[in-house]
């Protein structure tokens, strides 16, 4: 297929996608879920931590930065025994935290299946004593919670079985055109001794197709780091979703253009969200880590998550945020604690958030904090102070929300709602709250008097109605 006709197809498959896409857009909120054998070194192999051995130092990648054999590695699915592993609780947790629809790795880079999967021998059936399908068990448990589901599936980088991720390949390639190749990622220091046109032959397409006959309904594909794919073969990968579910939305790591959404990248919210054609969505950490990580402390506080969300959602994109479970299958007590805060926010103000788009301006006040990504955040040691005067927007129809993540004052000032220059407001109500506020618009914007009791422990939001 040439690309053009690559790219037509692909035009074509994905404007009929239109509604699920509406849908992600109102949706907003998610949560990832990080798990496989990675969760039993937890970030320390031989004594030795993620940081003392390299880059990345993310727990998910321990075999490649530790370069641990292939065969060495695969011993890890003999300990792999997650007997407190509980898939109704892990959807009961998403919907109390607010969030609605669950992403869950069914192989990482490792390679390791969670699923029962037929095509290959190294997954949780035939390698580990826990022999169940916890995947599956997600799935069911979310159906019963109402909680949309999807998986991530590493399609380019496996390093059990995906050679060199045809590394040599694109170099060659590269080389004959002066361009340089990025060594990262592929699995150099002991790779499988196939190529990898059989590894996609072999694993990664039956994988992915088993997967899409296996759990049907699905809504999204998480496809992961397009590194060394070609463009026939990311196509290849978008068309196999396609022909199974329709209707589910790609991610745009399938590669090459191919997605039907766009993600900014690891913990980074994009400054300018209006250079960005597609939907997106920002996956985020809650600590900083995908898979857990044993010694990693540096929670994100729940007003720090709540910034992420309302930041995300007020420039138009959806929040994915992340859980690790341990090697036993518990979620850390610090991100159950801290999800629920922040579903007791949106139980109050969640309709500031969900269904929402953004308004015209997205932040006013002086408080800008820009996040630049996993290790930017942790370098940074991110604070999250705001004054009385910042305010995120959403909207919906001749309505616009503010939302505060303070509650410092209680005469307000809204700015971007002067007299004869912001719409005309015409009602303002407290989310949570029966009480009457009162309200005045002036020349120097919306003056709002806020109760002396506020509904939720982390700032507030306002509804506010404007006359067109
Ligand atoms: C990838 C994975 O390697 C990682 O283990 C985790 O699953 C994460 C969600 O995705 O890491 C990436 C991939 C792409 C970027 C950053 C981290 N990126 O493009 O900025």
């Amino acid at each position: 297929m040439s690309d053009e006709a690559m790219r037509s197809a692909w035009q074509e498959m994905n404007a009929s996608k239109a509604e699920a896409l509406e849908a992600f857009g109102d949706a907003k909120y998610g949560m990832f879920i990080h798990w496989g054998l990675y969760a039993i070194p937890a970030g320390i192999w031989e004594g030795k931590t993620m940081e003392e051995m390299g880059r990345p130092r993310v727990a998910e990648w321990i075999q490649y930065v530790a370069k641990i054999p292939r065969d060495e590695y695969a011993k890890l699915a003999g300990q792999f025994n997650p007997t407190l592993f509980d898939a109704d609780s892990i959807a009961k947790l998403a919907k109390d935290a607010g969030m609605k629809y669950v992403v869950i790795t069914s192989k990482h880079h490792d390679g390791f299946a969670m699923y029962d999967s037929e095509v290959s021998k190294f997954d949780i059936m035939d390698a580990s004593p826990y022999q169940k399908d916890v995947v599956e068990a997600l799935y069911n448990a979310c159906q019963k919670y109402g909680i949309d589901f999807g998986i991530y599936y590493s399609h380019n980088i496996d390093w059990a079985d995906g050679g060199d991720c045809q590394y040599a390949v694109i170099k060659a390639m590269n080389d004959a055109q002066g361009e340089k190749t990025q060594v990262f990622g592929p699995n150099l220091w002991d790779p499988s001794p196939n190529t990898f046109e059989a590894y996609l032959a072999e694993k990664a397409m039956p994988q992915v197709k088993e997967l899409l006959r296996k759990f049907p309904g699905m809504k999204q594909l998480w496809y992961d780091m397009a590194r060394y794919i070609t463009p026939e073969q990311s196509y290849a990968f978008y068309k196999i979703a396609y022909d199974e579910q329709p209707h589910m939305i790609v991610n745009e790591r399938v590669g090459n253009g191919f997605g039907d959404f766009d993600i900014p990248g690891d913990n980074k919210i994009p400054e300018n969200a209006d250079a960005i054609a597609k939907p997106w969505q920002t996956v985020g950490t809650l600590n900083n880590s995908w898979g857990y990580k044993s010694y990693d402390q540096d929670w994100k506080s729940p007003k720090e998550l709540l910034f992420w969300l309302v930041e995300i959602v007020s420039k138009g994109g959806n929040y994915m945020l992340n859980i690790g479970p341990t090697a036993t299958g518990e979620v850390p007590d610090e991100s159950v604690r801290n999800l629920r805060e922040v579903g007791s926010w949106l139980a109050i103000n969640g309709d500031a958030i969900y269904g929402t788009s953004r308004w015209t301006t997205n932040h006013e006040g002086p408080t800008r904090i820009a996040v630049d990504g996993t290790n930017a955040r942790q370098e940074q040691k991110l604070k999250v102070d705001f004054t009385a005067s910042d305010f995120w927007f959403t909207a919906k129809t001749n309505r616009v929300y503010a939302i505060s993540l303070e509650q410092k004052e209680k005469n307000i000032l809204i700015r971007s709602f002067a007299e004869n220059q912001g719409p005309h407001v015409s009602g303002v109500k407290l989310l949570g709250s029966d009480q009457t506020v009162g309200w005045r618009q002036t020349a120097d914007g919306l003056n709002v008097r806020l109760p002396v009791e506020l509904p939720s422990k982390i700032g507030y939001a306002l509804e506010i109605s404007i006359l067109n």
